[in-house]
């Protein structure tokens, strides 16, 4: 694979803020909606494709881009298309020229090798390709009861690729990591826009960095890295929560005494309790960084608020990962979790990646129809029937609901 310079890029963020005003002011309301009127419920949400790269996603935020990915995406393939692939920037000082000819990541710290490595010395490395679903930490914050603060995320803040790359253990092998070092940090060429603001890094044990399954990925779904999904490299972790899927990675740091850093010490942390769940409104737990993720399902082959006419049967499909492991089953349920049936998964793409599931169900009545998924994941960890809290809205991963209406 071959870098190319993202050039004609230079302007996208200018160009996003005009191409979206117009789109805000004109929300697509369907007929066949039913407004249930959700926190960021589909029939409120603007839509843009004002971004480059990104064709047609649920704007968040412009400044920094915000993109989510909408519901019907992951009813096609189990791997999202790039221009859709969901995007999550904390500061809106990013790049929007590369010039990959001069663009250099630094490792440095507790080494005995300082590198400073090019991206044609990276290509150079032997390559590894890996499925891997990326989520935020906030995926479905827009649903926690009672509401919690930050980006108000329906399910969309997810996406599963194929990541080709290299891997980091043989980097910081090359660097020669030096006995005593503990963690390794990550940095990347976004910045603050407010002075005194913490710039973005994270840090992973220096266990987890040498596992030999931690990337440098620098190709996405067999094309180059999106500039909005980290253009030239991004760090993989495979099975963690993507606040450590650091983008535009330049600067790798080992380190000899844990990272204190805001974004490790204070932010993305959850309640060190069971499920990181707390009552409602506590703020007196201990707390962790959040680490892996757990296991998850939607049913996709029909939407939040969708008309359907009766049928006895009818064939139901979605999408299930299993955290930090492969996906063991799926049952579904069409009366509220009363009856639960057996679904058929899809191929396995690797334990990381999403698994598609179909069914055929019956469906008994007509009138408003609560459909459920249920994964179970191949350490025995099924999602439990009731969400879970905290202030952060982290880590949701009880049994979702789609309300569709037979008629
Ligand atoms: N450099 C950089 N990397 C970053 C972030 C960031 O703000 N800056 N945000 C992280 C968070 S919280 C998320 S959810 C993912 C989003 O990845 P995506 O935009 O490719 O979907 O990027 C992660 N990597
Ligand atoms: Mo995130």
């Amino acid at each position: 694979m071959k870098l190319a310079q993202a050039t004609n890029r230079r302007r996208f963020l200018a160009e996003a803020a005009i191409g979206s005003g117009a789109l805000i002011a004109a929300p697509a309301l369907a007929q066949s909606m039913v407004d249930l009127h959700l926190p960021g419920g589909p029939s409120e949400r603007p839509m843009t494709s004002a971004f480059p790269g990104k064709g047609n996603m649920i704007l968040q935020r412009i400044h920094p881009p915000l993109l989510e990915t909408p519901m019907s995406v992951f009813n096609g393939d189990v791997f999202t298309p790039n221009d859709q692939f969901f995007v999550r920037w904390h500061w809106a000082d990013i790049p929007t020229a590369i010039d990959v000819e001069a663009f250099r990541i630094k490792v440095h710290g507790a080494v005995t090798r300082p590198l400073s490595i090019s991206l044609a010395q990276l290509l150079k490395l032997p390559r590894v390709e890996l499925a891997a679903i990326n989520q935020c930490s906030g995926n479905s914050r827009a649903l926690f009861q009672p509401p919690v603060a930050g980006a108000q995320w329906r399910h969309g803040a997810m996406g599963n690729a194929k990541w080709l790359g290299v891997r980091l253990r043989d980097v910081l092998d090359i660097a020669g990591v030096k006995p005593g070092a503990v963690a390794v940090r990550f940095g990347a060429l976004d910045q603050p826009v407010v002075a005194g603001g913490p710039d973005f890094a994270k840090s992973l044990s220096i266990d987890h960095a040498r596992d030999g399954e931690v990337m440098l990925a620098f190709g996405m779904n067999g094309e180059q890295m999106p500039l909005l999904n980290g253009f030239p490299v991004r760090l993989i972790v495979p099975g963690w929560y993507s606040t450590y899927w650091v983008k535009m990675l330049n600067d790798i740091e080992v380190l000899a005494a844990p990272d204190d850093g805001y974004w490790m010490a204070k932010a993305y942390k959850i309640p060190d309790t069971p499920g990181a769940n707390v009552r409602p409104g506590q703020k007196d737990f201990p707390a962790v960084p959040i680490n892996k993720m757990i296991p998850r399902s939607w049913v996709t082959s029909l939407d939040e608020g969708q008309a359907i006419a009766f049928d006895r049967s009818i064939p139901l499909g979605g999408i299930a990962m299993g955290g930090d492991c492969g996906v063991a089953k799926v049952d579904v349920s069409t009366d509220n979790g009363k009856t639960w049936y057996k679904t058929v998964l899809g191929p396995d793409h690797g334990k990381y990646s999403f698994r598609r599931w179909d069914a055929q169900v019956p469906l008994t009545h007509a009138g408003p129809t609560r459909l459920m998924s249920r994964c179970w994941n191949t350490a025995g960890i099924a999602q439990p029937m009731t969400p879970i809290w905290n202030p952060g809205g982290f880590m949701r991963g009880n049994i979702e609901t789609t309300n569709i209406v037979v008629g």
